[in-house]
């Protein structure tokens, strides 16, 4: 944003530097920070020919060389970036645009598919060298666009489902995925790795999934902006399974402006995955919708209980107070706040006691990691179904079952079920929905005429959200005091909390109204900029900038 003003005056007059190839750099450039850089930054960068797609490439993939090993936020990168990179620098010389992120380097988790040369694996060595048939969907979307996918995120191993005790952000390919604000800090997940990469500047911008927050709870601990969409507004074809009743896809960015951006380009219809054909027929232009005033005159519910029932969470201080200080910030920039507004759902006590992801998730994962698995290509391994993947961790044990990670119990309760045509599945499915959205979300906004729910995202309060299949959004809120005790967890390995590691604030709001719900959240996150509070230490910062690779 800074650099706007000038850039703007150069737009069109420099595209000629683009095209040669040794420059130095224009003298009215002003290069922006990759720790903190906007995708608008870049791309107007790019426009006034202060850089190419290519530099941003070099530089980003020796900003994840310097702390990958800190880190272990990136399982691969893609050995062809450059030379896409390139081509697209061709192009915008000749006066070709793509889309609206022409050159702009991705990230995106290692369960979403691309049909390259990298390798789609959920962190597992079970789909090593497996072939998918095509492009997920949204990697299909976001390379029209003119994106360059710059390599694959770690993640928690089969976005964390398999077994409990399993570290968060751990997978048997990618290692211990780290938070960059604390050593060995928890980076919670699954969608670790991303979450990671765009905290620090690894690439402008990531893709993460979420089945039960797994978007909204590494964003809350890595300090960055992260969408959970409404189940149904992006498709989830060609991307490894877990529930098709709760699985989705959304971005996570530094900025909510970004995100915007990105969901706009992977929103729409896709006929293989049928629950996006239950969309309002427009996919909102997300864009428009960012507007810093956008609190004025809104009604804010604050369900109290929801809040409550989280023992951990409720019971820390610091999540705490600064919640209740953001309640205060949200009223300063014009909204109403109503709190207490409880959920009928949990008033009712049926949240959290009759939530019963439990049945859905693993009579789901087995019918839907069959269908994933039918479908690719080639599969060295020779699995293709639940049972085969059990029976290959346990004949890699070395690799997929280490001492502290030694637990499939998930699965082995998974390969149990019988098939989704079961009365208790279907009736569990059903009242999980009754519970997040019917007498949840829904019910609440209605009772008491508010337009988003505000909560917590540290503890389980995404969970209303994610049975609803409702749009739940983080945004980053505050940082754990210098005062409190790292407290080792996962048997001394990694710490939670820590000083210094960030936790956010969720807004949730009603299905498909994803679109007015961003504009709340980004009228939050300007009037606050909580995001620039604090950095991550010096080792997990990558120092290599544009001016270095140029
Ligand atoms: C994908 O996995 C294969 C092993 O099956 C490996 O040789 C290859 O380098 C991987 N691709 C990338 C881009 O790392
Ligand atoms: C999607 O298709 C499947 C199989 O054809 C069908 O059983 C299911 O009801 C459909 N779901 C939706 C949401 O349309
Ligand atoms: C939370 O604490 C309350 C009161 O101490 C207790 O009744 C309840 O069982 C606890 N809930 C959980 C999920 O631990
Ligand atoms: C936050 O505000 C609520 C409602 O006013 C109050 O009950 C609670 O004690 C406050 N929490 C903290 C940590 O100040
Ligand atoms: C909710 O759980 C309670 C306790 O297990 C049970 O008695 C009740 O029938 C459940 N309610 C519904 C609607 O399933
Ligand atoms: C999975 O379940 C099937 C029965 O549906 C059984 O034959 C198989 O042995 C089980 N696999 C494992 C690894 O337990
Ligand atoms: C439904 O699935 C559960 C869990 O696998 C099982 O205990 C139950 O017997 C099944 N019900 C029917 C009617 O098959
Ligand atoms: C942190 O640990 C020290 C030493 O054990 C203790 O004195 C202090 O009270 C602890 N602080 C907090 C906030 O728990
Ligand atoms: C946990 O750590 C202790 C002490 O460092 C060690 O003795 C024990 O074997 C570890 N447990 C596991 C499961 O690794
Ligand atoms: C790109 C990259 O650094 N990949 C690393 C991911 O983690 C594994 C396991 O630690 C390394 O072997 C890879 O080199």
């Amino acid at each position: 944003m800074r650099i706007l003003p000038i850039l703007s005056l150069l737009l069109g007059a420099t595209a000629t530097l683009a095209a040669q190839p040794k420059r130095h750099i224009p003298r009215h450039c002003v290069l922006p920070d990759l720790y903190d850089a906007s995708v608008k930054e870049l791309s107007n960068g790019m426009e006034a020919g202060c850089f190419t797609a290519v530099d941003l490439v070099k530089a980003y993939l020796a900003r994840i060389g310097e702390v990958n090993e800190e880190l272990h936020a990136v399982i691969e990168t893609n050995p062809d970036a450059l030379e896409i990179a390139a081509q697209l620098d061709k192009d915008r010389a000749a006066g070709i645009i793509w889309g609206p992120l022409h050159g702009i380097p991705v990230l995106v988790k290692d369960n979403i598919g691309t049909a390259d040369k990298m390798n789609t694996t959920a962190g597992s060595y079970a789909l090593l060298g497996s072939i998918v048939p095509r492009d997920a969907h949204v990697v299909k979307k976001l390379r029209a666009a003119g994106a360059i996918i710059l390599g694959k995120a770690n993640l928690s191993e089969w976005a964390y489902y398999r077994g409990s005790g399993i570290s968060n952000g751990w997978s048997a390919r990618g290692g211990q995925t780290s938070n960059p604000y604390y050593p060995k800090g928890d980076t919670w997940g699954s969608s670790s790795g991303s979450a990671v990469a765009a905290a620090v500047g690894l690439a402008a911008v990531t893709l993460g999934s979420d089945t039960g927050g797994s978007v909204i709870c590494p964003s809350d601990r890595q300090n960055v902006f992260g969408i959970r969409p409404t189940l149904g507004w992006v498709s989830r074809a060609g991307v490894v399974p877990l529930s098709e009743h709760q699985d989705t896809v959304g971005p996570i960015t530094r900025w909510a402006a970004d995100s915007a951006l990105v969901l706009e380009i992977i929103s729409g219809p896709d006929y293989r995955d049928n629950y996006t054909l239950a969309q309002p027929d427009v996919v909102p232009r997300y864009t428009y919708y960012l507007d810093e005033h956008a609190l004025e005159g809104k009604r804010i519910c604050v369900p109290r209980q929801v809040f409550n029932q989280d023992n951990v969470t409720h019971n820390d201080p610091s999540i705490g107070v600064a919640f209740n200080k953001s309640l205060l910030e949200i009223a300063g920039l014009g909204a109403t706040i109503v709190d207490p507004a409880d959920m009928p759902s949990v008033l009712s006590g049926l949240y959290p006691a009759n939530v019963s992801t439990g049945l859905v998730f693993a009579t789901d994962f087995k019918v839907d990691i069959k269908n994933y698995l039918s479908e690719l290509l080639d599969i060295p391994t020779g699995v293709h179904d639940l049972s085969d993947l059990i029976e290959f961790n346990i004949a890699h044990a070395d690799l997929e079952l280490p001492q502290l990670q030694n637990n499939q119990a998930s699965w082995l309760t998974a390969n149990a079920t019988n098939g989704q045509d079961n009365s208790t599945y279907l009736a569990d499915v059903w009242l999980d929905y009754y519970i997040g959205r019917t007498a949840g979300i829904h019910a609440t906004l209605d009772k008491y005429g508010c337009d988003a729910i505000v909560l917590p995202s540290e503890g389980r309060t995404t969970t209303i959200a994610t049975i609803a299949g409702c749009p739940i959004i983080n945004v980053p809120l505050s940082y754990y005091p210098d005062t409190v005790n790292a407290t080792a967890i996962h048997n001394g390995t990694q710490f939670f909390p820590a000083p210094g590691i960030p936790f956010g604030l969720s807004f949730l709001g009603r299905q498909w109204e994803d679109a007015g719900l961003l504009g709340l959240a980004y009228a939050y996150e300007q009037g606050t900029k909580h995001r620039l509070e604090n950095k991550a230490y010096k080792k997990a910062t990558p120092k290599t900038q544009l001016a270095d690779v140029m």
